[in-house]
């Protein structure tokens, strides 16, 4: 009898192996696990409000899920992030819309020179944006939040007070900085914002157009003495997931994640807006950084030479098959809903 016990405990053990490795879901009652990619390096505000959204989706959905967070370009580049989240590569990432302007011509239209005052109303007239018209360009995943920079400035390593001062500067902007930049006579120089430290140590550029808050972040304070108070066009950006992966997901938690894209959206717009008034100070303080404000005559020189950026867009998303002038408008009321 003893004999016959021991010799089916083997089979015993197996069938039981089997059956875990079968039913993995049953046997790993942990939580569901999603990787988070993002392309800039951890201190910067893409990646802060990442590792908000993490916390609070673990706290609120009673850790049910665990998120784990790639900051810095280590899952997935700031040009791969839409591809490689449709394709699965990352469960989630953070993209900026600017860096394929081709891509994503609808919602990019809030990066046009149209007045967006600061990263608060910006990110709730992009979300609004999205929602009533779903671009194509977001028909593959599931939109997990949206939001915009505060409007850009220029940061330089020579002062820049006139239109003639920057006439055929080389200077980094990307999508609609970039326009604003070539309007302006400077010389454009595209390439995502984590390239850009390099290239203003090497001097293949002498400054950027970007939202003040890299000043700090970066440390651009150190390499560029002179920031000139330009408040245009900002640059839009989304967190998107995989469909598979969202599809997959239990309700309750569905529902902690969609009720969180216009809190996490205006939450990210915030924080912007108040850490570019910290860098601002900060590199008063520490660089000595000079802000230059242009007066009223020189800004409308500046603001006239845009006019046809926004008359260019209009004329390809025509041509696209957009409503551009309902889009504009849609814009312009959104920016008057969201500033009162
Ligand atoms: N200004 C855009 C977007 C941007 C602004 N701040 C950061 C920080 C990290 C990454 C991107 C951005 C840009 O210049 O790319």
């Amino acid at each position: 009898m003893k004999r016959r016990i021991r010799s089916v405990m083997p089979l015993l053990a197996t069938t039981l192996l089997l059956a875990l490795i079968a039913a993995p879901g049953a046997a790993a009652a942990g939580p569901v696990k999603l990787s988070y990619a993002n392309f800039p390096p951890a201190p910067t505000f893409p990646c802060v409000q990442m590792e908000r959204w993490k916390t609070e989706v673990e706290q609120r959905t009673d850790g049910k899920v665990a998120v784990n967070t790639y900051p810095g370009g280590t899952l997935l580049g700031a040009k791969a992030m839409m591809d490689g989240v449709i394709a699965g590569q990352a469960d989630i990432g953070c993209l900026c819309m600017a860096y394929q302007p081709g891509r994503f011509v609808l919602t990019n239209a809030t990066g046009l020179p149209l007045g967006i005052p600061n990263a608060r109303v910006g990110s709730l007239v992009l979300l609004d944006l999205y929602r009533k018209y779903q671009p194509a360009a977001f028909g593959k995943v599931k939109v997990l939040a949206m939001f915009t920079t505060a409007p850009t400035n220029i940061m330089s390593k020579a002062p820049v007070r006139t239109l003639a001062d920057l006439k055929g500067m080389d200077l980094r902007g990307s999508g609609g900085a970039a326009q604003v930049l070539g309007a302006w006579g400077a010389n454009p120089v595209g390439m995502p914002m984590p390239a850009t430290p390099e290239a203003l140590q090497k001097g293949v550029v002498k400054g950027l157009l970007s939202s003040l808050e890299v000043m700090k972040d970066f440390k651009f304070a150190e390499m560029c003495g002179y920031a000139t108070m330009t408040n245009t066009a900002i640059y839009p950006f989304a967190v998107v997931m995989n469909m598979d992966r969202w599809n997959a997901l239990p309700d309750d938690v569905k529902k902690v994640m969609e009720d969180m894209v216009t809190e996490q959206s205006e939450w990210t717009g915030n924080y912007m807006d108040g850490h570019v008034q910290d860098a601002i100070a900060w590199s008063k303080k520490t660089h000595n950084v000079e802000f230059i404000s242009l007066d009223a005559a020189e800004k409308a020189q500046w603001d006239a030479k845009l006019a046809p950026i926004t008359e260019k867009w209009v004329a390809g998303a025509k041509e696209k098959g957009l409503a551009a002038d309902a889009i504009l408008a849609d814009i312009k009321a959104g920016i008057a809903k969201y500033s009162k």
